[in-house]
Order: structure tokens, then sequence, then C-alpha cells
């Protein structure tokens, strides 16, 4: 079976940190400008910290690309550490709650937990957005487009309207400096809340998290599988985004509110409209998408919606510090303090736009197979257009 797969490497101050991409067809155009831009965005957000003002992140390709067309070889994607010192990076003893300092170093026995903050750090999250943003790249071919975005920071919750175009969405979201007060909430009046809120939580050396959701438009039926646990595209959906550093929570549509509800509020009532029958739908379609997309593992046709919890950030400033224990006396003292950011909750939203896009690109290349892009086409075309035929 072709798939689309991708490792990372790097450490939060190595050298760099690296995708390695396979099973991407040949012939598709890579975007290092789309990818780069992609990058830029994560790096943004009001609440982050200072390594963001050291750090500009773009992409180098390494292998697998010529001429600015995939070739059908590994992609090798580099994101270079301008901060990078881990030989140099002091030891840390004395672990904080939330991070994966304390498990890490019992499972690694080491009373330093430098080792597994380096590879823990959401510092990683910038290869994964470039192997999201490759993927994205072949999207873009069969007209598949995510849109992700923040729905909440801390207490405050934002009331998005999908009836609004798209480019009107977008463009709320992306309102404000994006190195100093984008929040990434395409609710305006919400947005302002939530700056509010990251500004309160920095002035009290606390940290803030939230909902990010992401939002796929164009995907066919029948991406995914009902036939085996690891081939439902809900549960891969589920397993990228739990991934994802600081990640708590995951749903799927109306996610655990359908559990409150009985089923003639929940489920999405089918009907049939020729006109559409064009599109991916099929002229399939609902007045609801409670399901998300997803019915059995499977696309239906419907936008897939995708929603994760952050927690808020785990490294509390100095005057917050936590209670800890030093590793190395056993004794109590307050955990360790290291530079890092107030709320990474907008940069979150774009790590899960690219990552959800992984994803489904994944499922595409399965379903599409080919070698090359041309061939992939074809096998879409051709299955789309088998289906409209239905009944056969
Ligand atoms: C992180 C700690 C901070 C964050 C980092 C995640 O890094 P540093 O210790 O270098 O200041 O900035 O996130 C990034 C570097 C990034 O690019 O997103 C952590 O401990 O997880």
């Amino acid at each position: 079976m072709s798939t689309l797969t991708y490792r990372t490497a790097g450490e939060s101050h190595g050298p760099a940190c690296i995708a390695l991409v396979e099973g991407l067809p040949a012939g598709v155009p890579v975007d290092k400008a789309f990818i780069d831009s992609e990058l830029r965005r994560r790096q943004g957000g009001y609440g982050r910290g200072g390594r963001q003002k050291i750090e500009t992140d773009t992409v180098n390709i390494l292998s697998g690309v010529r001429r600015g067309l995939s070739i059908g070889s590994p992609i090798v994607l580099e994101v270079v550490n301008k901060d990078s010192r881990l030989d140099e990076a002091p030891a840390l003893h004395r672990p904080r709650p939330g991070h994966a300092d304390l498990a890490g170093s019992l499972k690694w026995l080491t009373t330093d937990c430098r080792p597994v903050l380096e590879r823990a750090s959401a510092r990683e999250t910038a290869a994964r957005v470039a192997a999201g943003a490759l993927a994205r790249c072949l999207l873009r071919q069969f007209n598949v487009e995510t849109f992700g975005y923040v729905l909440s920071i801390g207490a405050v919750v934002g009331k998005v309207d999908f009836s609004l175009p798209l480019e009107t969405l977008r463009a709320q979201r992306d309102q404000g400096d994006l190195f100093k007060d984008w929040v990434g909430c395409p609710d305006p009046a919400a947005a302002e809340k939530m700056r509010e809120a990251i500004r309160k939580a920095k002035e009290e050396s606390d940290t803030l998290g939230g909902v990010v959701e992401a939002r796929v438009f164009g995907c066919p039926p029948g991406l995914g599988s009902c036939v085996q646990y690891d081939q439902k595209l809900d549960a891969r959906l589920a397993m990228a985004v739990m991934s994802i550093q600081a990640f708590k929570g995951v749903e799927i549509g109306l996610g655990k509110d359908a559990a409150f509800l009985p089923g003639t509020k929940v489920h999405d009532e089918i009907a049939y409209d020729s006109a559409l029958k064009d599109t991916p739908t099929l002229g399939f379609v609902r007045r609801t998408n409670n399901a998300g997309g997803l019915e059995g593992g499977m696309t239906n046709g419907q936008p897939v919606i995708v929603r994760g919890a952050k927690k808020p950030i785990s490294t509390l400033g100095p005057r917050q510090a936590l209670e800890s224990v030093d590793l190395n006396t056993k004794q109590p003292d307050k955990a360790a303090y290291e530079r890092s950011d107030a709320c990474a909750v907008p940069a979150a939203s774009v790590i899960l736009e690219n990552v959800v896009s992984f994803e489904i690109a994944r499922a595409l290349v399965e379903k599409f197979a080919g070698d090359s892009l041309t061939e992939m086409r074809a096998n879409y075309d051709s299955y789309l257009g088998t289906a409209r035929k239905l009944p056969l």
C-alpha cells in the first residue's frame, strides 16, 4: 500500500529540527515560500517568549525535490536553530510539574532533565509544520484546503460564523501583528478579550492554554476506512493531535457534547441535491455537520472538523514557580525556571492546521495511490466519476 509518512529529529537547542517525509508522489510542485510562511506563522502569537526573537525559521529542502517538483524519493526538511547550544545548556535538576522533566528523567535513569526537555520541547513542532505544509502542496492539487484557528484562550471563548466566506474568516483570524498582538481568533471581540487575558497572565507570571480547531474543506468521501482500527481516519487524527506537545484533549465534530444529547439532536440527516453532484460531496448534503465530516472512520464529503485542547505552558514565571523536588537531594524546592512562553495557543492553531493536513494527505495518498501526481489524479478522477454513476 502506498503511504505518506514522516519522522522528525532534533533537540530544541541542537543544530536543527529535521523532518524526513516519505511517500510524496513525484511531480508535486513544492512551494517553499508557502512552507516558510507557515513556519513564520508558527513562530508568532501574543504571549511568545524570547526564543522567537532569536529564530527566523525557514526550510532547507535537502533531498527529494528537483527544480521545484518532488521526484518521489525521501524528502529531508531542515529548520536550522540559531539558538544552538546543546552542550552548553545547563543541567536542570528541579523538574517542572506538567513538563516531561520528571517522567523522562526516571525513564532514562538520570537526575539531569536537560536531555529530556530538549527533545520534549515544542520546538520540534517546527519540523512537523514543515512536513504538514509540504503535504499541503499535494492537497492543493486536489482543492483540499485547511483552516486552523483559535477557539478559546483561558476562559475567553470565540464564536465563529462559518457562513462567512473563508477569505473573510482568514482575514479576521490574521488581524494583528504576528509578533506582537496576534491571537489567531476570527472573532474580533473575543480576540480583544484574549489579548487582555494573555496580558494579565504575563503580568502575573502565569500561563494560559486554550482550544484550537482545524476545518478541512474539499475532502472527497471515502478517505480512511472502517475495516481496521488503525485505518480509521478519526483515530489517526486523534493520535496526530494528541501527539502535539501540551495537548490534553481532542474532539471530532460535536465531540464530547454528543454524549449529552439524544440521537435526534446529534446525527446529520442526509439529502440529495443533484446540482452539487460534481462537487466532492457527490450531491449528498447535510444541514448539520455534527459528525465533523467523519462517519465510521471515513470522510463523508462534509468538512472535517478537529479540535484540540492545549494545557497552559508548564514553565511558570519565577514568581509563580510550583513546588517540586531536587532530584539530586530529594529535598523540596521550587521548580526550575527556563525562558518560556506565557501563551502559545495561537502557534498551536498553526501546528494543528498542519498536523491535521498531513493526516488528510496520508489518507488521500492511500486511497488514490500512484507513483506520480499524474497517476494519482487519474485515480482520483476515475473514482469520483464512477461514484457519480452509482448505482452501477
Ligand atoms: C519550550 C521552551 C521554549 C519555547 C519552546 C518550547 O524554548 P526556549 O527554552 O529555547 O526558550 O520557546 O518553543 C520553541 C522554541 C518553538 O520554536 O516553538 C519547551 O520547553 O517546550
